[in-house]
This record gives C-alpha cells, structure tokens and sequence, in this order.
C-alpha cells in the first residue's frame, strides 16, 4: 500500500474499544500505509484489542498497564522481537479515579487521586518515551504524539483533577521535544475536542456538554476519532518534519471562541 507513512511501523497504546482515539489513529495510520503494533492493559481487552489489530493486517499486541515499570520494559523488550526499530510512538491513555470528575475540584481532589491522574495520565508519557527512545533512534524522522484537552489551558466543569494531569503532559510535550529533537524524534500533542469514547461514556452531563460545545464550534458540530487520527498521520508524517513540541487543536475549532453563543 502506498502513502505518506509507507514503511513506517508505528506502536499504538490506549485501544479500549473500536470507538477509541486509538482506534480512529491506526485506521488513519493504517490508511498512510503504516505497519501497526498495539497495547492493551487488562485481560478483558486482549480480544477486542487483537480484532482491531487484525483489521489492520497486524498480529503484534503486547500487554502494557503503564502503572508498571515492569510491564513498560517488558513491552519494549517483546516488540524487539518483532521489530528492531519503530518511527511511531501513540500514546492514547488518560486515568483518574471515577469519583474525581464530578462535583467541584477541591471537593473531589485527594492526594491519592491526584497521585494516579498524573501517574496514568501524564507521566506515562515520559515513561513510555524513555523506554521507546533506544527503539526509536537512529530513523529518519520519528514521532511521538500524545492526546490532550482543552482542561489543561481552561478551567472546565467536572474535568477536575485531569485538568492538571492535562498541563503537565503537555508540559512533558515540550520537555521531551527539547531532548529528543537532535535524535530526529518529534515529539507533539492533539487536544481533540469531546468525543464519545469508553472514557467519556462514564461521565453524567457528557452528552449535554458535547451538544453545548458543537453548538459553539465554528464548524458546528463535533470531530470524530478519525479527524483526530488523520491530523496524528500527519504529525507523525515527514510532511511534519519541521513541527516539534506542539499542541494542535483538532476541535472543530472550539478553542478559539471568546463568548458561548447566546
Ligand atoms: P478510551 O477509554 O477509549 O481510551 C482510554 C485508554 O486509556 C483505554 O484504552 C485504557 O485502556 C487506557 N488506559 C487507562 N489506564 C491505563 C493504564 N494503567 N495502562 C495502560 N492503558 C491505560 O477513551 P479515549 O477518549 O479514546 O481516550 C484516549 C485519550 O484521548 C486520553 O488521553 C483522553 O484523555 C484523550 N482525550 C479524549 C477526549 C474525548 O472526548 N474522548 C478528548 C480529548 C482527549
Ligand atoms: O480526558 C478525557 C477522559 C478522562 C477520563 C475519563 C474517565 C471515565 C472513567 C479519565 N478517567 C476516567 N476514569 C473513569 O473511571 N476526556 C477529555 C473526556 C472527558 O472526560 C470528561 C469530560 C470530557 C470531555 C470529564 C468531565 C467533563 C468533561
């Protein structure tokens, strides 16, 4: 298959349903002539997991909970047997105890809950980072690229603790684009607007919030996994190669709005 990411091998973690982030990323990927690998973390998503990677012609799933170091380096050292380099790094995962996304932040907020949002959300990506870095060097152009949301730069309802969790992974963007830019790794993020995934499914008032924000987006309307995975081909695409340490908005354009329409 020919596309701008032919020969490419990219590793995809945070599949948890076909209607995930990463599932809408390895189709686009999948779609620019990539070769794919997938994680998964617990038993129960092994199965859907592997259905989504056989779509793709791809039979490389690993287990990774990134809680653990242990399974980190053992996702390395397996995709060695596979692959003996990688371009493409995704990370698609983002946590926090249920009980901190409603109510107000400081009602909700616990050292222990903060604790795990910043763990799962934003230091998994340093962690997934610098265990893939010795895989990744040495390429042409290669990319990492992470998932993010407006909750890092405003202040939203319900979004609490991950707003946090948010700014520092996108903190943690520019910091490994720093050091990693002279190993020719990129390294960038896409705050995608609300889009009804696993994660957000669990959340009272979604619905609502995602009809409030189409209402107000200059296109009017919502993006789907597939917008967001197009923009991440791109981006991890050497028709990027001249962008690191970014956060690009694929948002339908909501961000830019100074006033909710009346
Ligand atoms: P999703 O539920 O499909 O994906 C979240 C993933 O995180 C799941 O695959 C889950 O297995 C994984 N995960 C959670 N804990 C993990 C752990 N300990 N180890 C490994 N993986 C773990 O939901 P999604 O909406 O596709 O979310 C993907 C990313 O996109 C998240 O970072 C989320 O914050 C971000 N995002 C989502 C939206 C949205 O509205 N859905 C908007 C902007 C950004
Ligand atoms: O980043 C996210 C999802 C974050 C998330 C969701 C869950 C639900 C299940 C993190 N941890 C958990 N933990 C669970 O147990 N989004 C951008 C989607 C999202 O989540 C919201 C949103 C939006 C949008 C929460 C409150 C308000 C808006």
């Amino acid at each position: 298959m020919s596309g701008f990411l032919t020969g490419k091998r990219a590793l995809i973690t945070g599949i948890a349903s076909p209607r995930s982030i990463a599932a809408g990323i390895a189709e686009a990927l999948a779609a620019q002539g990539a070769e794919l690998a997938f994680t998964y973390v617990g038993d129960k998503l092994q199965g859907r997991v592997e259905a989504v990677a056989e779509q793709h012609g791809s039979s490389i799933v690993l287990p990774c909970d990134v809680a653990s170091d242990a399974d980190i380096d053992g996702l390395m050292d397996k995709l060695a047997g596979h692959w003996d380099g990688f371009d493409i790094l995704i990370h698609s995962i983002g946590f926090a105890p249920r009980e901190l996304l409603k109510g107000g932040y400081l009602e909700s907020v616990t050292r222990e809950g903060f604790h795990i949002a910043h763990d799962i959300s934003a230091y998994s990506f340093a962690a997934l980072g610098k265990a893939a870095r010795p895989m990744m060097a040495k390429r042409d152009d290669a990319a990492m690229l992470t998932l993010t949301y407006l909750g890092a730069d405003k202040a939203l309802p319900s979004y609490n603790v991950m707003g946090p969790a948010k700014a520092s992974l996108e903190a943690n963007v520019r910091y490994m684009a720093a050091e990693l830019g002279r190993e020719q790794i990129r390294v960038n993020g896409i705050s995608a607007g609300p889009i009804k995934t696993l994660a957000a499914a669990g959340i009272s008032g979604f619905r609502d919030m995602q009809a409030a924000t189409a209402n107000a987006a200059p296109l009017g309307r919502n993006v789907t996994a597939l917008e967001v995975g197009n923009t991440a081909a791109f981006l991890c695409s050497p028709l990027a190669s001249g962008v690191t340490g970014e956060i690009v908005f694929v948002d339908a354009g909501y961000n830019i709005m100074g006033m909710p329409p009346g």
